[in-house]
Order: C-alpha cells, then sequence, then structure tokens
C-alpha cells in the first residue's frame, strides 16, 4: 500500500516536471520566433481619392479576419449618407424636362430626397426610414437607367455603382454592411492612421498620413525618420483627368512630377526602398478603349486597347524617371493593384513582403 503511494508520487513528480519542461521549451520557441520577426516600418502616402484608404482597410481586414461586427456597425451610417450623396447627384443631374418619373411615389420620393439636408446625419432614428424607403422607391423607377447610364463617369467617387445596385439591400431596415460594404464606405480621411499586421515571420506597422496640413507636417517628418520603406499610392485612372487650373496637364502628369519632388528626392526617404502601388487598374483598363492613353501622353506608341503595354508605360515611367538623374541603385519596385479586391491585395502585400523587404 505504502510502496504503490510512493510509486504514485513519483509519478506525479515525473509528470508535473515533464509539464514543467514543455512549458520551458514552448516559452522559448515562441521567445526565438519573436527574436526572429522582423519589423518593417512603412508610410502610406498618395494624392486624395488614390485608395490609401481602401488599402489600409484591406490590410487591417485581411489580417484580422474580416471586419468586426462594431466595425461594420459604425460603416452603416457612413454607407448610407454615401447612398444619400449619390442619389441627390443624381437628382440634381437630371434633366427634368426631358425626364420623368413614371409613378407619383417615386416622385414625391425624389422630392423628399432633394429636400434633405445633405449633412442628414444616420441615427437610426425614425428619420432614416423614410429616407430610405424613398431612395428604394426612386431606384424602382425605369427612368433612372437613363439617368445613370448619362452619368456612369460624372461621379465624385468611383464606386458608387457598387451601392447605387445594391440600394434594395442597403435600404432594408436593420441591414448590416458585410466586408465589401465596410470596405467600399467613403469616408474622407484627415489625420494620421496606424496599423500592425504580421505576414510570416514580419510584422508590418503602417501609418497613413491622411493630409499634408501645417500640424501634420510636423509630426509626418518624425515618423519618417525611421521608416523602412514608403508606399505610394497611385490612381492609374487619374491618367485622362485634365487638371482645372491647366488643361494641357493630366492628374496623373502632376502625380509623376509630386512623386519625383516630395517622395523620390525627399532627404527623409533618401535610400529607402519605394514602393508604387499603381492602383485602380481596373477603371484604367474600362477607360482606355474610349480615352485613348497618346490623347495625354504623346509618346505611348502601344495600341490604344493594350491594356499590358499602358500599365507597362506608367510602370516604366515611375521606375525610371526618376532614376535618369540619380542612383540606378535606387530600389523602387511598382506594382498593379486593385484595392478594393481582397485576393488580389492579400497576394500583393505578401509579394512584397517575402521578395522584396526580407
Ligand atoms: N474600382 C476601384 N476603386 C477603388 C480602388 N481603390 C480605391 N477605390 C475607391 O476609390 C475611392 C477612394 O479611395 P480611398 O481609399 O478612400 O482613397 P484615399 O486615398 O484614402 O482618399 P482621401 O482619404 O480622400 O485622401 C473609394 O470609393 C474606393 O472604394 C481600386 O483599385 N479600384
Ligand atoms: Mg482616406
Amino acid at each position: 500500500m505504502a510502496g504503490s503511494r510512493a510509486a504514485k508520487s513519483t509519478a506525479d513528480a515525473e509528470a508535473r516536471s515533464a509539464l514543467q519542461r514543455h512549458k520551458e521549451i514552448k516559452k522559448y520557441l515562441a521567445s526565438e520566433k519573436e527574436r526572429s520577426r522582423k519589423t518593417i516600418k512603412t508610410v502610406l502616402l498618395g494624392i486624395k481619392k488614390s485608395g490609401k484608404s481602401t488599402v489600409m482597410k484591406q490590410m487591417h481586414s485581411i489580417y484580422s479576419n474580416g471586419f468586426s461586427e462594431e466595425e461594420r456597425h459604425k460603416a452603416r451610417p457612413v454607407i448610407l449618407k454615401n447612398l444619400l450623396c449619390i442619389f441627390s447627384s443624381l437628382l440634381g443631374n437630371m434633366d427634368t424636362e426631358r425626364m420623368s418619373f413614371s409613378t407619383e411615389t417615386a416622385k414625391s420620393s425624389a422630392d423628399l430626397i432633394v429636400k434633405t439636408d445633405a449633412d442628414l446625419v444616420f441615427s437610426g432614428a425614425p428619420e432614416d426610414a423614410a429616407i430610405c424607403d424613398a431612395m428604394k422607391n426612386v431606384w424602382l423607377d425605369p427612368v433612372m437607367c437613363t439617368v445613370v447610364s448619362e452619368n456612369r463617369h460624372m461621379f465624385y467617387y468611383d464606386n458608387w455603382l457598387y451601392f447605387y445596385n445594391s440600394t434594395d439591400r442597403i435600404t432594408t431596415p436593420k441591414w448590416l454592411p458585410n466586408d465589401q460594404d465596410t470596405l467600399q464606405a467613403r469616408l474622407w480621411s484627415r489625420g494620421i492612421t496606424e496599423i500592425s499586421f504580421n505576414i510570416g515571420p514580419i510584422t508590418w506597422e503602417m501609418t497613413k498620413i491622411g493630409k499634408y496640413e501645417a500640424g501634420l507636417r510636423r509630426k509626418g517628418l518624425l515618423l519618417f525618420e525611421d521608416v523602412h520603406c514608403v508606399l505610394y499610392v497611385v490612381p492609374l485612372s487619374d491618367y485622362d483627368q485634365l487638371l482645372i487650373e491647366d488643361d494641357s496637364m493630366t492628374m496623373m502628369h502632376e502625380i509623376i512630377l509630386g512623386f519625383e519632388s516630395s517622395i523620390y528626392y525627399n532627404r527623409w526617404f533618401k535610400d529607402k526602398p519605394l514602393v508604387i502601388l499603381l492602383n485602380k487598374v481596373d477603371i484604367f483598363k474600362e477607360k482606355l478603349a474610349g480615352s485613348p492613353l497618346s490623347d495625354y501622353f504623346p509618346d505611348f506608341q502601344g495600341s490604344t486597347t493594350d491594356f499590358s503595354a499602358a500599365a507597362g508605360y506608367f510602370a516604366n515611367r515611375f521606375r525610371t524617371s526618376a532614376t535618369a538623374r540619380a542612383s540606378r541603385d535606387r530600389q523602387v519596385y511598382t506594382y498593379f493593384t486593385n484595392a478594393t479586391d481582397t485576393a488580389s491585395m492579400k497576394a500583393t502585400m505578401e509579394a512584397i513582403s517575402s521578395s522584396i523587404l526580407v
């Protein structure tokens, strides 16, 4: 009896010691893994509407398994406001002499939308439901097909059709945005946003600078001090956007000049790898046939519909325009992206992570 108690206590002691060893090994492996982890600090820059927030949201969503319920709840009033702006703009552009609604309900709904304060906050109040119903009534009217096709390229933000086409779903009471809706919610960004995420052994610390305001510039410079690389977002689809102040130039000419002076030759980024995300390839591709690249960049030799040649032309411009006057060893990498496409953004980020910066 006494012998079996002694044997049991020896076995217990051995089990405890094995467990202790197991814990120590686990701790050691975790600390080794942490030691081998590399941190890449990066700043995300680009002109207004280039897609910076969308890239940030993608990183957040991809590397933390989608948006949380709270984040989707927060996106709801933003998207409803986006939708209200879309309807107000469409109705504002509608030629009322030529086009009219087929029902009284649609007409009175349109009147309600036009009269609604553009600063309305969708707080969940009963009035929200009335506006939602009004948007749906207008959306159901056949005249809207003509209005939409006439306004296809007249909008202040690119993806208005995504929300417009989802009006039925979005205006349903208690609708909660899904991941793609949350990603597409359009909110003008201000200030600095930071996120951190892991890709394999690399921890990315990404900082987005919203606007180059005076106060931000100071903070921005502090941030730039220890960055390892710069991510610069370029909206390719701006190749044919003429500047209001000088219609011999497009937004893309201005971006290329701005890239050279504020990024390439910026002393804070000297010797830092520059990763250029040539974004909005989907819109770029769609625009090319109707708006030939050579009309705006006469040295482009390819055919009007040759997407690869046109996209390659810009990749080349960004890689070589500045290097002609500076070090040829400077690391400038270009990637084509559609920031709204989660799978392709994941693949791009992983390619950047593994092939360039390890
Ligand atoms: N189709 C398409 N739309 C895009 C792409 N990237 C961004 N967008 C859309 O373009 C609009 C502007 O994108 P944002 O990410 O808000 O741009 P931003 O650079 O943060 O803009 P600011 O905050 O104003 O500086 C949004 O409606 C996005 O959904 C893309 O690659 N393809
Ligand atoms: Mg933004």
